[in-house]
């Protein structure tokens, strides 16, 4: 072979190996290849300071870890969730991640983002499927736990009352795991001892205006509150406007348990306002971000990844104030 056949050759076979070398091959959208990885993220809306937070950090997250994210937020309509779960679909992304608005109806819908072999990765709350193979993982809280622990601290903090102790419960939203979950949770303990008596109990959708109209006809349908359970701050900040306006004293007159820890809870909480607070981390990004990357790889990763999580009264409100995330 002549020397101009021989370079001519070599040159050939430099080039291709420079070209894959440097472009790491052509990856599949779906990035088993190690190409860059699309995230589809259906939220479930903007109702409340716990729902912020969350956004916040999936946005920073995704932009920290190189992911491209495609964000909608569903204005807690499951049917807005859906249509942007197939929209993510049409969109060959490399994962879909959500938060569905409520437990029930997402079979179809998980059933073709398999069909498509895109993995889904499910945040902050559940659904129901049967079927656990439409999708790869849970990140979020135990929700149940949470409401055990708001229900612990009534009963220890009535534990040599006699009773009968009046409670109004905010529920989140119905159908949705966290209220869902909550309930059980709060239920458990305080129907052991027959003193408690739930004497109204209404869905408040995790919004302060909701929060404080529910309150406002508890107050006028009720002689005698003593104890608010708000399965969320909004809800509970709603409710003391309520309750001032009514004359009574939020901490005093009416003691008042929620749950999340945000910023403006956490104020109440240490103004005396609120007197106990169950922690709901909203802060999931960054351990999200690593199961998109290890579900894009195909990798194998845990079913059920819970959150670490805490509670508060006023004075480690006090204390833990100045440095919260959120
Ligand atoms: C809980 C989350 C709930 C919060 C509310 O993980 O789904 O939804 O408790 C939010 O504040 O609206």
């Amino acid at each position: 072979m002549s020397r101009s056949r021989v370079a001519l050759l070599v040159a050939a076979v430099v080039g291709l190996t420079v070209l894959t070398g440097c472009g790491g091959g052509t990856a599949a959208s779906g990035s088993g290849g190690g190409g860059a990885i699309t995230l589809g993220f259906a939220q479930v809306g903007a109702e409340s300071g716990w729902r912020t937070a969350n956004t916040k950090s999936i946005q920073s997250s995704a932009k920290d870890a190189g992911i491209t994210l495609k964000f909608s937020d569903a204005q807690q309509k499951q049917a807005n969730q859906i249509q942007a779960i197939r929209s993510y679909i049409q969109q060959k992304v490399s994962v879909i991640a959500f938060s569905p608005v409520v437990e029930t109806g997402w079979d179809t819908v998980l059933k073709e983002a398999k069909t498509a072999g895109i993995p889904v990765i499910l945040t902050d709350r559940a659904v129901d499927s049967k079927d656990t193979t439409l999708y790869k993982s849970f990140l979020g809280s135990d929700f149940v736990n949470e409401g055990k622990e708001a229900g612990d601290w009534v009963a220890k903090q009535y534990a040599s009352a006699t009773g009968p102790v009046n409670i109004a419960v905010l529920e989140g939203t119905t159908g949705s795991a966290p209220a869902n979950d909550r309930s059980k949770g709060f239920n458990d303990v305080i129907k052991a001892d027959s003193k408690f008596k739930v004497v109204a109990s209404q869905d408040g959708d995790f919004t302060r205006a909701q929060g404080k109209q529910v309150m406002e006809s508890f107050l006028k349908s009720q002689s005698k509150i003593d104890v608010l359970f708000a399965q969320n701050d909004d809800m509970g900040l709603g409710a003391l406007d309520a309750i001032q306006a009514a004359g009574l004293t939020p901490g005093k007159d009416i003691k008042i348990v929620t749950v999340d820890a945000t910023h403006d809870g956490m104020q109440a909480l240490a103004d005396g306002k609120f007197n106990y607070v169950v922690e709901c981390n909203p802060l999931l990004g960054p351990q999200l971000m690593d199961l998109v990357k290890k579900v894009a790889a195909g990798q194998s990763v845990p079913n059920r990844i819970l959150t670490k999580e805490t509670a508060f009264d006023q004075d480690a409100a006090k204390a833990a104030l100045p440095s919260r995330q959120y």
